[in-house]
């Protein structure tokens, strides 16, 4: 018996009822501390790709450059993901801008919202934190790890600029049809890839609502650059043209916007 009427367990049968590929099995564990580092180590023992593990409770989330990725029992989704992208390794970080735009549109339509990608990997909400990815590679492999908020309440979210489907609906929402739409959504998108970076880039600039807005980007080092985020370019760089016209291209970073809106999405 789970005691939150809200919150009911995942059914790992009607998961694994017609997945499209890649997807080969969804493995449901009641409690782990990282579903990242769970499926990692499953990638290094062989393990082919298309497993999807999803954690019922996970304690030990993480985010990138060691943060934290919080989330109660049952509240969101907490899930990993493996592939074996048979692209050149310099391709690889596509594969996760990839699945995230996938997971961005999937969310939009599921529930009616409009859900947008701050770079590089945030899932948003009018500026709010609906889900963050991330992604690893060992070997071949690609683990894409994914927190969505669902259930979550406004009290048991990290920060104030945080949100969860329940939140912005307004009404209760059952995680495994959203699970699913996200592999419905995500598994196609992967397998009609090209394998060109062009074309997930083209993918992930019609979700990316950084682009077009006065920012300030704080780097892994601690210093700050400020511009206007004019694009993504092909190789998943966020490109900022300063004040006096000179252009960076940063390829990881905390994006903080600071005003403007995108004049046109997908430029
Ligand atoms: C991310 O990192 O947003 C990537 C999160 C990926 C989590 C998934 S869950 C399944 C898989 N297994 C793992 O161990 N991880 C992946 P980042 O951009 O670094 O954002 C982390 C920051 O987001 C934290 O420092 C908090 O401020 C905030 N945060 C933590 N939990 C949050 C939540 N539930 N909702 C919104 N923001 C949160």
């Amino acid at each position: 018996m789970y005691e939150d009427l809200d919150r009911p367990p995942l059914q790992p049968r009607l998961l694994n009822r017609s997945l499209p590929p890649p997807w080969r099995e969804v493995r449901v564990l009641e409690e782990i501390g990282s579903t990242n580092d769970y499926v990692a180590a499953l990638a290094r023992q062989g393990e082919r790709e298309g497993l999807v593990v999803v954690a019922e409770h996970q304690f030990l989330g993480r985010g990138r450059l060691d943060r934290q990725w919080v989330s109660p029992p049952r509240a969101g989704l907490t899930f990993s993901v493996l592939l074996r992208p048979p692209v050149p390794p310099a391709t690889r970080p596509w594969v996760p801008l990839l699945l995230a735009s996938a997971a961005a549109r999937a969310l939009s339509q599921r529930a009616d919202l409009d859900v947008t990608l701050k770079w590089p990997n945030d899932l948003q909400v009018g500026g709010r934190k609906l889900g963050g990815v991330l992604a690893e590679s060992t070997g071949d492999a690609v683990v894409a790890g994914f927190g969505v908020n669902v259930s979550t309440r406004r009290d048991e979210l990290p920060r104030d600029d945080a949100t969860s489907l329940a939140l912005e609906t307004g009404d209760v929402v059952d995680r495994g049809p959203v699970l699913l739409a996200l592999l419905r959504a995500m598994g196609p998108a992967y397998t009609s890839w090209s394998g060109e970076p062009a074309d997930a880039a083209r993918l992930y600039r019609e979700r990316c609502d950084t682009i077009g807005r006065e920012v300030v980007v704080t780097l892994p080092g601690g210093e700050s650059l400020e511009g206007e985020a004019v694009g993504v370019d092909d190789s998943g760089c966020l490109v900022i043209r300063a004040a006096d016209g000179t252009t960076t291209a940063v390829s990881a970073g905390d994006v903080v916007r600071t005003r403007g809106r995108p004049s046109s999405p997908g430029a």
